[in-house]
Order: C-alpha cells, then sequence, then structure tokens
C-alpha cells in the first residue's frame, strides 16, 4: 500500500473521537479550595523560566466554568475528553488524606461528562508534581522524580483518585510524557522543576517508570475489574539524515533516549544494552533495584501515542563537539545525555507556531511500529495538534486553515495504518481549548476553541466545527 492512500477515508462508529486537556493548562484556581503549590507555580515564578511571566493562576478558568466547557465539548459532538487530575488539588502535600472539595471538582466534572454521553479518559499526572514531593519551603523535601520515595507516593495518591471516582471513570491513564518529565524537567530544564542534571533526568525516568508499574497495580486493585489502564508516551519518530554508520548511530542512540527508556521496561521488562551502555559516563544504572522491572512490565489495557512531529537527527563529529561545548553549544543543558554527538535538524515542510513541521508520515510510522512491538495492546493517539496564529477576524470567527489540512492529513495517518492492521481505536484532538502552553506562556495557541484571555469567552474555531463534522460524518476525503 502507497502511503498516504488515495481512498476515502472512514471511521467506523466504535472509533473514539475526543479532545484533551490538561489540568494545570486550563483550570486555574491555583489557591482555592485547599489546592496546593506544584512545580508549575513555583517553576512559573521563577524569573525567566516562562515567557512573558505568565502562570496557570488564572489560565483558562476551568475550575469555575467546567460546565460551559462540557456543553461545549457535547456541542461539538465530542464522544470521549481526555482530562487530568491535579495531584495537589486533591492531596496537597502528596500525602496522606484526600480534599474532599477537591475530589468533588472531578466528580462533579465525570457526571456532568456521563450526563451528555461523554467519555470520561482520566490522566493521573501530567506534570504538576505538588511542590513538597520536590522540596519543601525549607529546601529538605522529598526530592521529586530523581527519588524512590516519590513513586511510591503516587501509587498511593492513585489509589484515593480510584477509589474516589472507579465508579464512574473507566478508563485510567497513569503517567502523559514521562519522557517531558524526566528530560526536560531535569536535564535541560525547560519545565519544572527546571533542574540542569543528567543524572536526576535519567533517575527520573526509572522513577516515572515505576511510578506506572506501581500505580497500575494500584489502580487495578482499587478499580472494578472492567477498568482500562494505560499509559500516554511521546516516543519520536526518528530519521537520519543519511544512511551512514554515524547518522545510523544517531538515530539509535536517540530511539534508546526517547523510546527504548521508557518502552523497553513498558513492554519487555529491560532496559536495553545500548541505552545503559550510551549512559555509561553518567550512571551505572544502580537505581535499578530488584523486582522494579517486574513491577514496572505490568499488563497495559492501551497505550497513548502522542505526536505532533518527526525528529531528524544526524552524527556530529568529534571536532565539531568540542567545539560546541567550548561555545555553550548545544550540548550544554541538553534533554540527550549520552547523546552529546547528535545534532538535530529542522524536517523540511511547513512549520506550525512552535516551529515543529508538519509531516504527517510520522505519526504512520510510529503506529506501524507500536503495532509490531506492541502487538495485542489497543493504541489511542491521545495528543494531536497544532499551535496556529489564530485571531478573532472581522466577522467575529476564527479561521485556522492550516490546522484543519494538518488534523486532515494526521487523520488520514491514522486511518492508514488502522487499514494496514494497527489496532489504533481513538484519537484525541490537543486541545479542546487554547491554554497555558508551558515555558511558551499563553503565546501559542493549540486550541480548537479559541479563548479570549480578557474575557474568557470561548469561540469554536473553524478547525471545530469541522472536527465537529467528522465526528458525525466519519469520512474524510483522501488527502493531496
Ligand atoms: C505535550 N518537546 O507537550 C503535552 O502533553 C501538552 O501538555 C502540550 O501542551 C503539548 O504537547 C503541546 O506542546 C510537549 O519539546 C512539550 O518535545 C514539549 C515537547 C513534546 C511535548
Amino acid at each position: 500500500m502507497t502511503y498516504p492512500s488515495e481512498s476515502r477515508i472512514e471511521f467506523p462508529t466504535d472509533f473514539l473521537f475526543g479532545s484533551a486537556t490538561s489540568a494545570y493548562q486550563i483550570e486555574g484556581a491555583a489557591q482555592e479550595d485547599g489546592r496546593t503549590p506544584s512545580i508549575w507555580d513555583t517553576f512559573c515564578r521563577t524569573p525567566g523560566k516562562v515567557l512573558g511571566g505568565e502562570t496557570g493562576d488564572v489560565a483558562v478558568d476551568h475550575y469555575h466554568r467546567w460546565r460551559e466547557d462540557v456543553a461545549l465539548m457535547a456541542e461539538l459532538g465530542l464522544e470521549t475528553y481526555r482530562f487530568s487530575i491535579s495531584w495537589p488539588r486533591v492531596q496537597p502535600t502528596g500525602r496522606g488524606p484526600a480534599v474532599q472539595r477537591g475530589l468533588d471538582f472531578y466528580r462533579n466534572l465525570v457526571d456532568e461528562l456521563l450526563e451528555k454521553g461523554i467519555t470520561p479518559w482520566l490522566t493521573l499526572y501530567h506534570w504538576d508534581l505538588p511542590q513538597e514531593l520536590e522540596a519543601d519551603p525549607a529546601g529538605a523535601g522529598g526530592g521529586g522524580w530523581p527519588e524512590r520515595a516519590t513513586a511510591e507516593r503516587f501509587a498511593d495518591y492513585a489509589t484515593l483518585v480510584a477509589e474516589a471516582l472507579g465508579d464512574r471513570v473507566e478508563h485510567w491513564t497513569t503517567l502523559n510524557e514521562p519522557w517531558c518529565s524526566a528530560f526536560l524537567g531535569y536535564g535541560s530544564g525547560v519545565h519544572a522543576p527546571g533542574r540542569t542534571d543528567h543524572l536526576a533526568a535519567l533517575r527520573a525516568a526509572h522513577h516515572l517508570n515505576l511510578a506506572h508499574g506501581l500505580g497500575s497495580q494500584a489502580l487495578r486493585a482499587a478499580l472494578p475489574a472492567r477498568a482500562k489502564v494505560g499509559i500516554s508516551i511521546n516516543s519520536a519518530s526518528v530519521r537520519a539524515v543519511s544512511d551512514s554508520p554515524e547518522d545510523l548511530d544517531a538515530k539509535r542512540r536517540v530511539e534508546a533516549l526517547a523510546n527504548g527508556i521508557f518502552e523497553g521496561p513498558l513492554l519487555r521488562g529491560e532496559y536495553g544494552a545500548d541505552l545503559i551502555a550510551d549512559t555509561a559516563e553518567i550512571t551505572d544504572w544502580s537505581f535499578v533495584k530488584d523486582g522494579d522491572l517486574e513491577n514496572i512490565h505490568q499488563p497495559l489495557d492501551a497505550i497513548g501515542v502522542n505526536y505532533y512531529t518527526p525528529s531528524l537527527v544526524s552524527a556530529v563529529s568529534p571536532e565539531q563537539e568540542a567545539s560546541r561545548r567550548d561555545g555553550h553549544g548545544a550540548s550544554e543543558h541538553s534533554p540527550w545525555p549520552g547523546a552529546d554527538r547528535v545534532a538535530f535538524h529542522q524536517t523540511p515542510g511547513p512549520v506550525s507556531e512552535m516551529g515543529w513541521t508538519t509531516d504527517a508520515s510520522g505519526l504512520y510510522d510510529l503506529l506501524k511500529r507500536f503495532g509490531r512491538e506492541a502487538e495485542g495492546v489497543p493504541l489511542y493517539v491521545t495528543e494531536n495538534g497544532m499551535a496556529c496564529d489564530d485571531k478573532v477576524g472581522a466577522d467575529g470567527a476564527v479561521h485556522d486553515p492550516d490546522r484543519i489540512d494538518y488534523l486532515h492529513r494526521h487523520l488520514a495517518a491514522v486511518a492508514d495504518a488502522r487499514a494496514e492492521g494497527v489496532d489504533v481505536r481513538g484519537y484525541f484532538l490537543w486541545s479542546l481549548l487554547d491554554n497555558f502552553e508551558w515555558a511558551y506562556g499563553y503565546s501559542k495557541r493549540f486550541g480548537a476553541v479559541y479563548v479570549d484571555y480578557e474575557t474568557q469567552q470561548r469561540i469554536p474555531k473553524s478547525s471545530a466545527r469541522w472536527y465537529a463534522d467528522l465526528v458525525r460524518e466519519r469520512t474524510l476525503p483522501p488527502v493531496d
């Protein structure tokens, strides 16, 4: 079969169409009802970390507008909604008993979704670690994800949420994109908590894996048998600029650090020999204790695949590497421990407002690979979307043809993978609403629905109408 296929794109009625958000990016109400700071509240207050010094204090005020937002989802015909729980809202110190008001917010949200016939898709951790688990105000604290105890705290938190919502939520996701938490949070430092320490980043990756493993076992123990438990990962679709052994080795290294480090223990109960060799100068991996890999290698009912853009890499010669190190080059505070000699390039093609190239073949490749390597596990695209320079026009509407084209191409890639037997069962557009785009503050708009940050008015963009039509009609013309 040629890619992309020239046939009409069709989705069966049991294919789930939805949209996604995360707590810190939309809720606001950062100091209400007993919520304490997360590492993102602290990071946003650290000068120079977030563009314009912006924070999630108000965000898009979803904490107060959830009913209106669910009505909007219903109007668009969404079949499922992926959201995350704010850990410091329901268990403020990251330890001990739950705060009932925090849990009530999510219970009301879930009930409203169910009432409207929208399937709730719950993520336990989308990056907002309670600050006390990273460091308490006295500077002692738990040390965050580089420490094993944080994985144990996560399992307790999972039990507490499962006990509160397990009677009404069927789809559970432990973590969102542990790569970002580990390597942007502790390696490059562009995400909270902003540390730049390659050993800490590798330790964080392992303890995030362990958190998934212990958390999924805690969920299974607390949830009814029908519950589905999975994880969302942002595995990379990596290409090399040439087939030279050096460039192919650069690709292999990035694949080990972006994909193998999570997929290895999750799907095969192992860290690959190449990953361990590539990082030998940083660690001997003695933080992996007996039983950890068995604890991580748990049955998965779903793998969430988050995809935006492919990666293009080449090798850097030792001489080039030396000059990069001298001149504050790319290897300083890189999110890629052990890959100093890898250069990252811009993939050709149109770019989004994030500077990310649009190339749907990367999603197709990723799904095909998971179809082989995670055979038998249903796949869901739990994030895919595009940041555009959206503006309200004179007609009061927001026209975003580039986003429609992006979604069309990526949905075609999903349909092509499905046509070749890959078990992809759903797609979540990132994001329902414009929101707080992490280190970029509010400068990047990913929403299908525009938000006026002054008035909090919601305006569905043309892409939202287009998506609503797709959900109803379940068919699209082929892409060129
Ligand atoms: C994901 N990278 O973040 C997150 O899950 C969302 O919360 C976020 O809004 C969305 O994608 C758009 O950025 C990522 O640098 C952030 O490779 C950065 C990277 C990948 C994903």
